[in-house]
C-alpha cells in the first residue's frame, strides 16, 4: 500500500514526537487503507455504499465514525478467504481467533503484514523491559492460533534467544525454564500459574528462578492474578493484548512504568470507543467496545472492526500514543442470571478475596426452566481433611459475597487443589450443560 510513502514495517516511532505529526500520520495512512480495501474487496465496496460513503469522504479522522462497521458475522459470511484484499498467492501466512464453535475466523498476512506485526510485538517486549539477547520462552500455543507465532517473531525481531516451547508438559517446561535460564516468559496467564503449580509439584523454587518478565495475555485476567503471578514466579508481570483479526498479540500492551492501561500503537491502528447499543463514538475517557481500523495492513485490511472488548481511551504517557484500559470484559462474555448482569471478571474479583482459594475456577451454566442457573466450580489452595466441612463453609461464604455483591443467587462448589482441568492454552471458564456451546 505504501500510502505513507515509508516502509510500514520500519518502526518509525522515536520520530514520532508529538500529537499532529501522529494525527497526520494516521490521516495519511487511513486514507490509503479505506481506499486499498474499497478497491480490493466487494464486502467494503457494498457496506460503504449501503452508508452512502466512499474513500474521497475522509477529510479527517473524524470521517471515519460515517463508515460501517465490521463485524465477526461479516467474517463468517466472507469465509474463509473473502475479506482478502490482495490475491491469494501474495497471502503468505493464515491464522484463525481461538473460537470453539462453528467455524474460525479466518486471517492472512502478506510477507510484509508479517514484517509490520513482528516489529509492533518486539515494540512491546522491548517496552516491558527486554533487550537484544535476553532469552525468551514462549509458552503461547504454535499453530493457527496467533500467539506463539506472533510472539515468536516479535522476539527474534527484537534480537532475542526464542525457545518455542508451545504449551503443554508443564513438568517438562520447569526443566526447561531451570536448564535455559530464560529472562522472558510469554504465556496465558492461566497456563503461567499452571507452569508456577508445575514448579512446586517439582519442589523447585519458581521465586528464584532466571525469569525477569512476564508478557501475560489472550484472555482476561484481574490484578490479583497478577500479584499471583508476580509473587509465585518472581516476575514483572505486564498485560499484552491483541486479537487475530487485527493481527494477533502485540496490538497493546503494558510499558515499564506505563501502567495502568495498555500502549496502543496507533500509527498503525487507529482506536475508537462506542457505545455497544447505538454505535455512537464515545469520547476519550468513557467506557465502551474497542472499534479497530487497521492503517497499514495489506492482506486484510480491518475498517471499524467492532472487537466487542470493552475499555476506555487513556491519555499518552510517553509520546503521543494514547492507552487503553485493561481488557476485563467482552460485549459476548455477560451472562444474565436470573435477570442480573454478571461478568465472569466481578467473581473472579470475589474469589480473590476470598482468602484460601486459587485463582483457577469454572463456570457452568445450566437450564432447567425459562432462566439460567450458574454454578461455580472452585479450587482451594490447599487441600483440607476435615470431611468436607472446610470446602462447604468456603462456598457458603462465596456464594454470599456474590449474593452481596453481584445480587444474584448461584452455587458454589469448591474442590481440592488440582481437582478443575489445566487447560495448556486460553482458559474455557465457561461450560454450558443444556445450551449451545460457548
Ligand atoms: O488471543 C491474540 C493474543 C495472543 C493476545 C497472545 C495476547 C497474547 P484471539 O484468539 O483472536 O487472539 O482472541 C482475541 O482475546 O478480543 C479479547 O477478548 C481476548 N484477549 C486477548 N488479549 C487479552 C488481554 C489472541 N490481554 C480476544 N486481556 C480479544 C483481556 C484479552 N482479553
Amino acid at each position: 500500500m505504501g500510502s505513507s510513502g515509508a516502509d510500514p514495517a520500519s518502526d518509525q516511532l522515536d520520530e514520532l514526537n508529538s500529537v499532529e505529526q501522529l494525527r497526520h500520520l494516521q490521516l495519511q495512512r487511513l486514507r490509503g487503507s479505506i481506499r486499498h480495501a474499497w478497491e480490493n474487496v466487494a464486502h467494503y465496496r457494498r457496506s460503504f455504499a449501503t452508508r452512502g460513503v466512499e474513500p474521497g469522504d475522509v477529510r479527517t479522522l473524524e470521517d471515519l465514525a460515517r463508515f460501517p462497521f465490521l463485524s465477526k458475522q461479516d467474517f463468517r459470511a466472507n469465509y474463509p478467504f473473502g475479506l482478502f484484499a490482495v490475491p491469494r498467492e501474495k497471502v503468505v501466512r493464515i491464522h484463525t481467533s481461538s473460537g470453539t464453535s462453528g467455524k474460525p475466523t479466518v486471517v492472512g498476512y502478506t510477507a510484509g503484514d508479517l514484517a509490520t506485526w513482528a516489529m509492533l510485538m518486539s515494540r512491546c517486549i522491548r517496552y516491558a523491559g527486554a533487550r537484544s539477547g535476553d532469552i525468551v520462552h514462549i509458552a503461547y500455543d504454535y499453530g493457527l492460533f496467533t500467539g506463539g507465532l506472533g510472539a515468536h517473531y516479535g522476539a527474534e525481531r527484537l534480537g532475542c534467544t526464542v525457545i518455542p516451547v508451545s504449551s503443554g508438559r508443564s513438568g517438562w517446561q520447569v526443566e526447561l525454564i531451570d536448564d535455559f535460564r530464560p529472562d522472558i516468559l510469554m504465556a496465558t496467564p492461566s497456563y503461567a500459574l499452571n507452569l508456577a503449580d508445575a514448579f512446586e509439584r517439582r519442589g523447585l523454587d519458581a521465586r528464584g528462578s532466571s525469569l525477569r518478565i512476564g508478557l501475560f495475555g489472550a484472555e482476561p485476567w484481574s490484578e490479583d492474578t497478577r500479584t499471583a503471578l508476580q509473587e509465585r514466579l518472581g516476575l514483572e508481570a505486564f498485560d499484552l493484548y491483541g486479537l487475530a483479526e487485527v493481527m494477533g498479540p502485540g496490538v497493546a500492551c503494558e510499558t515499564l512504568g506505563g501502567q495502568p492501561g495498555l500502549t496502543l500503537w496507533e500509527d498503525h491502528i487507529y482506536p475508537e470507543v462506542i457505545d455497544p447499543h447505538s454505535g455512537e463514538v464515545l469520547p476519550d475517557g468513557e467506557e465502551g467496545e474497542l472499534v479497530l481500523t487497521t492503517l497499514t495492513k495489506e492482506a486484510l485490511p480491518l475498517i471499524r472492526y467492532r472487537t466487542r472488548d470493552i475499555t476506555r481511551l487513556l491519555p499518552a504517557h510517553r509520546g503521543p500514543l494514547r492507552r487503553i484500559g485493561r481488557v476485563s470484559s467482552r460485549t459476548d462474555d455477560m451472562l444474565v442470571i436470573h435477570g442480573v448482569n454478571v461478568y465472569p471478571t466481578q467473581l473472579e474479583a470475589l474469589i480473590a478475596h476470598t482468602g484460601g482459594l486459587s485463582a483457577r475456577y469454572k463456570l457452568e451454566l445450566t437450564r432447567q426452566g425459562p432462566l439460567d442457573d450458574l454454578t461455580l466450580h472452585v479450587e482451594t489452595l490447599e487441600r483440607h481433611d476435615s470431611n468436607g466441612a472446610n470446602y462447604r463453609s468456603l462456598a457458603g461464604e462465596l456464594t454470599r459475597r456474590v449474593k452481596t455483591y453481584v445480587g444474584v443467587s448461584i452455587t458454589v462448589v469448591v474442590h481440592p487443589p488440582g481437582s478443575l482441568e489445566r487447560a495448556p492454552g486460553k482458559m474455557t471458564r465457561l461450560s454450558e450443560r443444556g445450551i449451545a456451546a460457548y
